[in-house]
């Protein structure tokens, strides 16, 4: 395997000396590109593109054609684990995923197994060793998976939801039903994210995206004890380098020290939280990934070259930061704003690491 020419993304994560703060975005790959919306129209559906690895693999490759990113992510959804599972996952336009199986009754839940990696979702591991072969060690390539509970909304509810009444009346019903399912997304998540680390992931992030909708009671018992178990679980040493994990709950940013706890290597942060409070709660014990307000990138370069500026000076001096928005960049965005974001970070955040 080629040799890691930028590895300053890996290296904040372990909290180790950098040149400059490395940034990457949330969904850089995706639909406010017009090269991606070209290629999703020759893969036809979401999911084609995501089962076709040269097409994935191209789609993963072209924020980093546009931007200096340190980080490449890997083109996918954290829903593959569900429609491995048979649940019959499909994607309308307008309507965001629809689980035509939903789990509502323990017969249900008790009929989930952890996918086969070879079968069920060897095309996300392919899709994984053809990027890792395309970057050719320029950049570092990011793996990733939902988390059990946000995976567990989308399997209870059929899709997205805005109130969470079906997994909330579970959760509060029939606690053992919901964890039962929780369980078996603990340990088919270890075995993806690991196969992903064994077919090329130089790091993983677990997208906690609705871990923020429960009471902090709720949350320990329902998201981050399950996130807890995979990080026990995970391989985090490969290949002659350490495999560092991201935790990233949006609305999280109450639970940081016990999210720490659970001995991940990164978190990251929604918009909701200051960073230097959030350094100051933490210390030293865990890299900090965020936090910008993905709605800057809708004002003009300068407003946004600004918000980069006065979020490094409240991280402030050493490593242990890396950029990114606080969740994924919406599909309106002109490409150029994104431009300006990453931009600034390259030139201004080398003063930090003096
Ligand atoms: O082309 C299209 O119309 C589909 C839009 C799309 C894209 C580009 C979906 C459907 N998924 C993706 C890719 C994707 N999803 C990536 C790719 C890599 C990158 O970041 O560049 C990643 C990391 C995800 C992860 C994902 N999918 C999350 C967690 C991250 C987050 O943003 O919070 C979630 C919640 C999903 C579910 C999902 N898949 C797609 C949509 C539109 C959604 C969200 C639905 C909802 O809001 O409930």
């Amino acid at each position: 395997m080629a040799e890691l020419q930028n590895d300053r993304f890996l290296r904040a994560l372990l909290r180790q000396e950098v040149d400059r703060t490395p940034v990457w975005m949330m969904r850089q790959a995706g639909r406010y590109l017009p090269e991606y919306r070209a290629t999703r129209q020759v893969a036809g559906s979401f999911m084609d593109l995501c089962r076709n690895k040269e097409l994935a693999c191209e789609v993963t490759l072209q924020p980093l054609e546009r931007f200096p990113l340190d980080a490449a992510i890997l083109f996918s959804d954290i829903l593959t684990i569900p429609d491995a599972m048979g649940l019959n996952l499909r994607f309308e336009t307008g309507e965001g995923p629809i689980i035509g199986k939903p789990v509502r009754t323990m017969a249900d839940a008790k009929k989930l197994f952890v996918p086969d990696m070879a079968s069920d979702l060897g095309y996300v591991m392919d899709a994984v060793s053809t990027i890792r072969k395309e970057l050719n060690g320029s950049v570092p390539l990011i793996g990733f998976s939902g988390s059990p509970w946000t995976l567990a909304t989308y399997m209870v509810e059929g899709g997205s939801s805005k109130t969470y009444a079906k997994i909330k009346a579970m959760m509060f019903d029939q606690p053992a039903t919901l964890h039962h399912i929780l369980d078996v997304l603990a340990d088919s998540v270890i075995a993806y994210l690991n196969a992903q680390i064994q077919s090329g992931a130089q790091a993983v992030q677990i997208f906690d995206t609705w871990g923020g909708v429960l009471t902090p009671r709720d949350y320990n018992e329902f998201s981050l004890r399950y996130m807890h178990k995979i990080v026990d679980g995970l391989i985090r040493d490969y290949d002659g380098r350490k495999v560092p994990v991201i935790l990233f709950t949006k609305g999280g940013g109450q639970w940081l020290e016990a999210m720490a706890d659970t001995g991940a290597d990164a978190l990251g942060l929604d918009w909701t939280i200051n960073i230097d409070e959030a350094r100051a709660r933490v210390g030293d014990r865990v890299a900090l990934q965020g936090n910008m307000d993905p709605c800057i990138l809708y004002a003009s370069p300068e407003r946004i070259r600004q918000e980069v500026a006065t979020i490094l000076e409240q991280y402030g001096h050493g490593t242990g930061h890396i950029f990114n928005l606080g969740h994924g960049i919406h599909p309106e965005i002109n490409p150029e704003h994104a431009g300006a974001f990453i931009t600034a970070v390259t030139e201004l955040s080398g003063q930090y690491h003096k």
